[in-house]
């Protein structure tokens, strides 16, 4: 892990160009898209024949499937979940908002009501990054905020089967339907609807970069969430923090991807060095290593400033996914801290403690968007209508001003609109 010290006024960013696909990705996303809408299901069976080898007889993922699952898996896994889950739900209550209304003097009542979602789709990707972990986060959320339907899509593997950890983190979090599908035929599914499945509002969750280019093609029909880039992680520490402790808290995000930045900003030299002798150590022998190996070579780094509020300057120019505070008092120094997608305090909330049990969510901003964006959270399930109900006082009180307005405007057809209910006519209902 490469050290570097920083120069002031130098300018980081952990921003990276996202993988935009190439022409022909988008084109045979399109061709995915279309067919989908034209063959429905038929045309589900056979990309899933063809891109994941499996030959369905039904899309649906009936009880019997989750009852079985429920048997193939720890018990103990079972007991993590629901803790897991649990911890979730009563972080994201405290999130829900309220519908709210005032009156005015003159009898106006104005406000917002806050209805949830109807419909949500959440997409799970195959292979190794089905993470049940995932699962939870993305649903959670969804159930706290009150939508009606969420309904889950995974590509199948080639016995049409989904791994049963992902089926017991659905069911626990309060999925209502789950269908095996994946890849862009799964999110058009979502979005337009096939003869199993009925369309959605909102498509939530990772995938590859036929996921994610679908997703771009049916922003619009439906609402999506962020496209989540590689996994990040900043440790803010010094010379208090524990080098074995710093090392093992980098390599669990450089283990996610090749791609993924773990990076240590601390004004303690000595830190430095026995923090980047641990990772190559620790390195070693862990099962990923080929990935974190890669991550941590390519974009990994230790930068070594003068001061511990210079590292914090740091901090807010790169707004990681992660951010953990390990100095003498960690509180002291969250005040400083402007951009972070989750910011973890202290030694004992190593990162991994948020991406799986404390309650916050882990579908957090990257790529230096917690400059401006949030954690997957309630309200991004929610809507607000505006209510606007003006008393007759109100009205007659500032009628001519709003017709006044139209007409600046050139829209007599509103003005006439404001006027009509200052005239008295004999089919007036309340004469
Ligand atoms: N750290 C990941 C989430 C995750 N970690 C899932 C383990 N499983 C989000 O950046
Ligand atoms: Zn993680």
């Amino acid at each position: 892990m490469k050290i570097i010290h920083i120069t002031k006024d130098q300018k980081l960013s952990l921003k990276r160009s996202i993988d935009a696909g190439t022409e022909e990705q988008r084109k045979i996303v399109r061709e995915i898209i279309e067919r989908v809408k034209k063959e429905g299901d038929q045309a589900l069976y056979e990309y899933t024949k063809r891109f994941d080898g499996a030959d369905l007889q039904s899309l649906h993922v009936s009880k019997e499937e989750i009852s079985r699952a429920y048997e193939a898996v720890d018990k103990e896994f079972i007991d993590i979940v629901q803790e897991a889950a649990e911890n979730i739900f009563h972080f994201h209550e405290k999130q829900k908002k309220e519908s709210w209304f005032y009156f005015d003097e003159k009898g106006t009542m104005l406000g917002q009501k806050l209805t949830p979602v109807d419909a949500v789709g959440v997409y799970v990707p195959g292979g190794t990054a089905a993470y049940p972990s995932s699962v939870l986060m993305n649903i959670m959320p969804a159930k706290v905020a009150g939508v009606g339907r969420i309904v889950l899509v995974s590509p199948p593997d080639q016995n049409g089967s989904l791994p049963a950890e992902v089926l017991v983190a659905a069911n626990e979090a309060g999925v209502s339907e789950i269908y095996k599908a994946g890849g862009a035929q799964a999110i058009a599914a979502l979005a337009y609807g096939t003869e199993t499945i009925e369309p959605v509002d909102k498509i939530v969750g990772p995938g590859n970069i036929f996921v994610a280019l679908a997703k771009r093609e049916v922003f619009g029909t439906v609402d999506i969430d962020m496209i989540a880039g590689p996994s990040e992680i900043v440790v803010l520490a010094d010379e208090t923090a524990v080098p074995h402790e710093v090392a093992a808290d980098l390599l669990s995000q450089a283990e996610h991807d090749r791609l993924a930045t773990s990076i240590l900003v601390t004004p303690s030299i000595k830190l430095a060095k026995e923090v980047q002798k641990e990772v190559a150590a620790q390195l070693a022998d862990l099962p990923r290593k080929d990935i974190a190996a890669a991550s941590i070579e390519q974009f990994g780094a230790i930068y070594i400033t003068d001061s511990i509020e210079e590292a914090v300057g740091i901090v807010n120019q790169l707004a990681p996914e992660h951010l953990e505070v390990l100095t003498e008092n960690p509180t002291g120094v969250l005040p400083k801290i402007k951009h972070a997608g989750a910011i973890f305090l202290g030694r004992y909330s190593s990162e991994p403690v948020g991406d799986y049990f404390a309650g916050p969510n882990h579908v957090l901003p990257t790529n230096g968007t917690a400059r401006f964006s949030s954690p997957l959270n309630v309200d991004d399930f929610m809507k607000k209508s505006s209510i606007i109900s003006y008393s007759e006082e109100a009205f007659r009180a500032h009628a001519s001003k709003i017709a006044k307005f139209a007409r600046y405007e050139g829209l007599e057809a509103h003005a006439r609109a404001i006027e009509a209910r200052l005239e008295k006519r004999g089919s007036d209902r309340n004469e």
